[in-house]
């Protein structure tokens, strides 16, 4: 039995449009009663709830913005009281504080569904042995991708992130059919498939990669070495983490789940809605979250939406894969970092260095690599090995606490990164991750 809502999934767009205003209008006047952020920027734009009678008013209504959920921190924004929270979650915010996201449980049920599609859209049946290799804990990637392939009915092999060799053997012994990771994981686990000989072994049909940009050369690259179809699937924690979006047979862009969230294309310097199909950033209304709703959300992400109906039968608009943000998020190793969390743990160290650094990123044997270089300060001698390795070390195991990442760290000699004349040029990222 697979787990395709084809009358949900294939519905008329006239039908979609309609479904959508409901739900828009029931949203907005719940946040309004619910929601003092919400409210005060109704009121501020002189709106009433009443006066969103459908989704032709959508435009009307304000933004709201990754800082929010800083200014918030941790459950201001939350539209139910905390016992009918059953679960949170968290993600970099832009600097220090992480970003808190909250589910009731028909949040998590909805959530279920959103990546039941995904795994029935790749073909995954109660047949399947899906091993989750996404990190669980506070990223939405483990528990998200858990629940839906348990929704469908397949054999969960929730082995989460990181110990490779336990990874492949696992999937090797269990017969693994289908895998979930981000796609710099998948190419580093086909890698050491190779190197282990256990190619023979392995029976992976499928896999459903996201949380990270990747271009359709990494698709190829992992689909040859695997021997697998790999799906894209997007999401974010504040809309609801892994699932928002998800890629069907044609792998030609991601359906979005659109009786649960409204996209949106801006452009991201005036917030003006883009004609369909051009580029700008995307921003989605969430229709069914209870625990934390958004209306109008700026993922950051720049692509674009596709309405053109679908060879699958999907009726769903399909975005385009992300191709870069119109901010400064870099996603190292799946984990996102911005560069003001690395500026914040450098300025706290009160001696031997200046602020004078820069962050590269890089790629080695499918792993992304983050290096950051600091400037010693004129007082610290460079033959000073011991003290210069000492803060070496404090660097990166502030880094590690803060981001939750491993970085190199080198501190260089006074004035030897390049002065800029305009804006300084603090991250140098050599991946070329987007096509
Ligand atoms: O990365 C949720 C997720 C988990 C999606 C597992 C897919 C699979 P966050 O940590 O909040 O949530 O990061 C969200 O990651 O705004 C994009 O910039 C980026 N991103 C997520 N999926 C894709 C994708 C999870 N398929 C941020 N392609 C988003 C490109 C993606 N970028």
């Amino acid at each position: 039995m697979g787990y395709y809502q084809k009358e949900i999934e294939c519905m008329p767009r006239e039908e979609i449009k309609k479904l959508q205003g409901e739900r828009l209008v029931w949203q907005v006047k719940r946040m309004y009663e619910r929601v003092e952020l919400f409210r005060k920027r109704m009121d501020e734009k002189g709106l009433k709830p009443e006066d969103i009678k459908g989704i032709e008013d959508l435009a009307k209504l304000p933004f709201s913005y990754k800082q929010d959920l800083r200014d918030y921190y941790p459950f201001g924004l939350f539209a139910e009281p905390l016992k009918n929270i059953v679960r949170v979650h968290a993600s970099s915010g832009t600097t220090g504080k992480q970003i808190v996201v909250g589910y009731t449980r028909n949040d998590l049920d909805t959530w279920k569904d959103c990546m039941a599609r995904q795994f029935a859209a790749a073909g995954a049946t109660d047949e399947d042995i899906i091993q989750v290799s996404y990190g669980y804990g506070l990223f939405t990637g483990g528990l998200g991708a858990h629940g839906g392939a348990e929704r469908i009915g397949a054999m969960v092999v929730p082995t989460s992130s990181g110990n490779t060799s336990r990874q492949i053997q696992t999937m090797a012994d269990f017969g693994t059919t289908i895998l979930c990771c981000t796609p710099s994981y998948a190419m580093y686990l086909a890698e050491a498939i190779e190197e282990a000989g256990l190619k023979d072994k392995i029976k992976l049909k499928a896999g459903v990669f996201g949380a990270e940009p990747w271009t359709e050369d990494m698709r190829h690259a992992i689909e040859n070495s695997l021997g697998i179809k790999a799906y894209d699937v997007y999401g974010l924690s504040e809309i609801m983490g892994p699932g928002v979006a998800y890629e069907c047979s044609c792998q030609n862009g991601m359906h979005v789940s659109e009786d649960m969230f409204i996209p949106e294309i801006i452009n991201p310097d005036t917030g003006e809605v883009l004609p369909e199909g051009e580029q700008g950033e995307l921003v989605f209304t969430t229709l069914t979250k209870e625990g934390f709703p958004v209306i109008r959300y700026r993922t950051r992400d720049i692509c674009s939406l596709n309405y053109e109906q679908c060879e699958c039968g999907r009726t769903f608009v399909r975005m385009n894969k992300p191709t870069g943000r119109s901010d400064d998020m870099l996603i190292i190793r799946g984990v996102n970092v911005f560069p003001s969390q690395i500026e914040e743990v450098l300025l706290k160290i009160s001696s031997g260095v200046t602020p004078n650094y820069q962050i590269v990123v890089g790629r080695e044997n499918n792993t992304d690599t983050l290096d950051i270089n600091v400037e010693m300060s004129e007082a610290l001698f460079a033959d000073d090995i011991k003290s210069i390795e000492k803060i070496e070390r404090k660097i990166v195991t502030d880094l590690r606490s803060v981001l939750g990442i491993g970085a190199k760290v080198h501190l260089v000699n006074p004035k030897s990164i390049e002065r800029s004349e305009g804006k300084a040029k603090r991250v140098i990222d050599n991946r070329n991750l987007r096509d």
